[in-house]
């Protein structure tokens, strides 16, 4: 298949690519490195060093005989948009282009406005780019777990069956986000769910849980195929984070007490589930969800983990938490969609772990000390 893959110079979409491209697809990468401009703004870098795209994209040429197209530029431009698509002419698309950090889009008004601004145009842009090209394009969309929220009844896979005074229909599933962010991925799914149903585009919604780990089998061929592996509090997720903080004899740093629950997986199977979705299409018209996680824990029982599989003494500290979100609630999720489709998934072990902690050690000195603690209040700043 031809595959683009957008955001393809970001934590997650750059061992996608190389992935795809290992399974044997063609590949294209585009990005506008927006993500390169926030490590600026924030001060901070990825723990582990990234090469430039292209220093990347030919050492993936020289370790696999492979070609990676790069199309540099960003899709809130209409006429760029429509002409990468037009350009590589993709069977499928995998659109990982997104602001994707929750404390982010909370620092102020300026950057919820950006972060919704970034991704819904974006994203509308690519709808508009999908019809007009060729309506027959799937768009795998990286949606999130945090759209649901945590309500009191289990999580569906995107869609619920509700009777209401005695009449049946399948909606939506209701959405219920804790940031900016989130919300701007749930403007996300409606407006693919509504040219699906308008233009007959096809579309898989792959709600996904928090993303660990940093290496996959095609990163681990050369040091720079590497990709990012962010610790501070607005990029850096939760297990990566306890894990580097592990590693520098910080505390982790568990927000509240520690009873919020999340869906989580392992990075290798966040490419293998790209790849499934890529070569299994919804059908014309169809907006398919998945819920794209492996397994959920408490936070506080996370930490515990992290805790024990570090070889000298950890300890866990519980800080007021900066973000509003509920804590000792029910959560249930459905995800059989990817499973269903031969997902074998990577469940959290010591091994994988303590797989991580000599990567935290060789880097340990690139730390800025300061980006540790969380600075982004949920109630805080309103104007910048
Ligand atoms: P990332 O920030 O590392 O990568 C996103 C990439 O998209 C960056 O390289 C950025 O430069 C690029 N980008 C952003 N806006 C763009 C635009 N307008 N035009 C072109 N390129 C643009 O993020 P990630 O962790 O790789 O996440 C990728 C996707 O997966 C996001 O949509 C995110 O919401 C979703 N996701 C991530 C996680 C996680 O734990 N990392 C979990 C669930 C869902
Ligand atoms: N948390 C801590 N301590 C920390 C960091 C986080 O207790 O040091 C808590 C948070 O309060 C939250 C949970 O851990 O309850 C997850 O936080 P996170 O920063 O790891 O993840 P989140 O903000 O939810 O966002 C990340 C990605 C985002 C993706 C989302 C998937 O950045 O792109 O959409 O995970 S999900 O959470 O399923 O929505």
């Amino acid at each position: 298949m031809r595959i683009l893959v957008l955001g393809a110079d970001g934590y997650l979409g750059w061992p996608t690519a190389l992935h795809l491209s290992a399974a044997g697809h063609e590949v294209g990468v585009l990005d506008n490195f927006a993500r390169r401009a926030y490590d600026e703004e924030l001060g901070v870098e990825s723990l582990v060093p990234i090469e430039s795209f292209e220093t990347r994209i030919e050492a993936w040429r020289e370790v696999s005989g492979k070609t990676l197209t790069p199309y540099v530029g960003d899709l809130t431009d209409p006429e760029f948009t429509t002409a990468a698509v037009r350009g590589f002419r993709p069977d499928a698309i995998v659109h990982f282009a997104e602001q994707r950090a929750a404390p982010y889009s909370m620092i102020d008004q300026a950057h919820a406005v950006y972060t919704q601004t970034n991704n819904v145009v974006g994203t509308l842009n690519l709808l508009y780019a999908i019809a007009e090209v060729d309506p027959d394009i799937h768009l795998v969309k990286l949606g999130t777990m945090g759209e649901y929220g945590t309500p009191n009844i289990d999580i569906e896979e995107g869609w619920l069956e509700i009777t209401h005074k005695g009449r049946t229909d399948r909606v939506l599933y209701p959405k219920k986000p804790g940031s900016f962010y989130h919300l701007s991925k749930v403007h996300d799914s409606h407006n693919i769910e509504f040219a699906c149903r308008i233009w007959g585009l096809r579309a898989t919604d792959l709600n996904q849980g928090v993303v660990y780990g940093q290496q996959t089998e095609q990163t681990d061929r050369d040091p720079r195929l590497a990709t990012r592996f962010d610790y501070d509090a607005v990029f850096g997720t939760v297990l990566n984070r306890f894990v580097i903080q592990a590693v520098l004899g910080r505390p982790l740093t568990v927000y509240g007490d520690g009873s919020q629950t999340r869906g989580m997986l392992e990075i290798r199977d966040t490419v293998e589930c790209i790849r499934l979705a890529c070569e299994n299409p919804a059908e014309p018209g169809e907006f398919r969800v998945f819920n794209q996680m492996t397994e959920s824990f408490r936070l506080e029982e996370l930490a515990k983990t992290v805790a024990e599989a570090f070889p000298g003494d950890v300890e866990i500290e519980h800080l007021e938490n900066p973000r509003v979100e509920q804590s000792e609630h029910y959560y249930n999720v459905v995800h059989t969609g990817l499973p269903g489709l031969g997902l074998r998934p990577h469940l959290l072990s010591n091994t994988l772990i303590e797989s991580l902690f000599p990567i935290v050690e060789a880097n340990s000195e690139r730390v800025q000390d300061g980006a540790l603690l969380p600075s982004v209040r949920w109630r805080g700043a309103l104007r910048g």
